[in-house]
């Protein structure tokens, strides 16, 4: 028997994006079931070529389910993923509540994908996108440099902040558009007025260092989960990361400034074989040609893209790249998808969980 899968929060920004590559990917499941707020059911939507209905999240709609992949607000999470784990299913949980809980594995395929078994409460949790969008290139470089410390800035699209960002995006840009604004203190706020949707700032014309919410001493919890995921997914609990998250208007792929410091020396040669060549990372670096990754070229595609390597002017055991990922696609739904499907094959082994 094929495993039965069920996707909650399927009308979601990252939801619809889980349905388009589960139509793409090779076809592990048997039936698929779509769940999300009563607020959607009834509506319906097209998984595998075929129209599917869309049902209530409750109790009973996990009757049967094997595995669950899970994108829904952390709150909304943090009811539910127990309650389907209670009825036997495995979860796999994009939200951020259980990625720090130490009886959840968070786990990212090509770097860690044997965490996946070890999973005593029945959930298995998918890091952040920020997070994701560079960790595939970092974990190949770990695995044969040893990571010392990471100092990292991020330029996030803005559909990282849902549906609700992509549209502010959207009508700020029209509200800005053919204007000569961007020229005085101001103006552009002043255009956009209260319209600042998920963001604190405009986003349009503009770049804004912050997501997320407040934390500590001025941190935001974007810059948390980037540190805090980073050194789980790595197994390098003490390892020294500066994050700085800022938001700029691209609708989707993030995009991330990495300096790493290792333990040896590296040379730029060994650092371009080893993203050349590690599973889920594109190498894409001559700037003598103009060549390097953009979200322009990134978004829709399924690897990190990784361009700009240089070793460090001051220091030669650390490298500096520039890094693009769909945050859509392996920042939250494929890297989710993929998980569902070690689970599905381990299911299909008759292995239980
Ligand atoms: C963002 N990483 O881009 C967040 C979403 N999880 O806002």
């Amino acid at each position: 028997r094929r495993p039965t899968l069920a996707v909650v929060g399927a009308t979601g920004a990252v939801g619809t994006v889980m349905l388009r590559i589960l139509s793409q990917r090779a076809d592990v499941w048997g039936e698929i079931r779509l769940v999300a707020s009563p607020r959607s059911a009834g509506r319906k939507l097209v998984v595998r070529g075929e129209e599917v209905e869309v049902l209530a999240l409750s109790e009973e709609v996990f009757d049967g389910v094997d595995v669950a992949m899970f994108d829904v607000p952390d709150e909304v999470a943090a009811h539910w993923a127990p309650v389907a784990a209670a009825r036997g299913v495995v979860v796999v949980d994009n939200s951020g509540a259980f990625r720090m809980d130490p009886d959840v594995p968070l786990v990212v395929p090509e770097v860690n994908g044997h965490k996946v078994r070890n999973r005593p409460r029945g959930i298995v949790a998918n890091p952040n996108c920020t997070t994701l969008s560079m960790i595939v290139a970092l974990g190949a470089l770990h695995a044969e440099y040893g990571l010392r410390e990471l100092v990292v800035s991020s330029y996030q699209a803005v559909s990282g902040a849902g549906r609700a960002g992509v549209e502010t995006l959207r009508q700020q840009i029209a509200l800005v558009a053919g204007t000569e604004l961007g020229t005085h203190p101001g103006d552009v706020r002043r255009a956009v007025g209260d319209n600042t949707g998920p963001f604190p700032e405009p986003v349009a014309l503009n770049v804004v260092p912050w997501a997320g919410s407040l934390r500590e001493d001025g941190w935001s919890s974007e810059e948390m989960k980037v540190r805090d995921e980073s050194r789980k997914i790595l197994g390098l609990p003490r390892l020294p990361v500066a994050v700085t998250c800022v938001r700029v208007p691209v609708v989707t792929t993030h995009s991330l400034t990495v300096h790493a410091r290792f333990q040896d020396e590296v040379t730029v040669d060994g650092a371009r074989e080893i993203i050349a060549t590690a599973p889920g990372v594109v190498l894409f670096d001559n700037p003598a040609a103009g060549e390097f990754p953009t979200p322009a070229d990134v978004v829709g595609t399924d690897p990190t893209w990784v361009g700009r390597v240089r070793r460090a002017l001051d220091d030669p055991t650390a490298l500096e790249l520039f890094v693009c990922g769909d945050n859509l696609r392996k920042g939250a739904a494929l890297n989710t998808a993929q998980i569902a499907e070690l689970l599905a094959a381990e299911l299909s082994h008759g292995e239980g969980r």
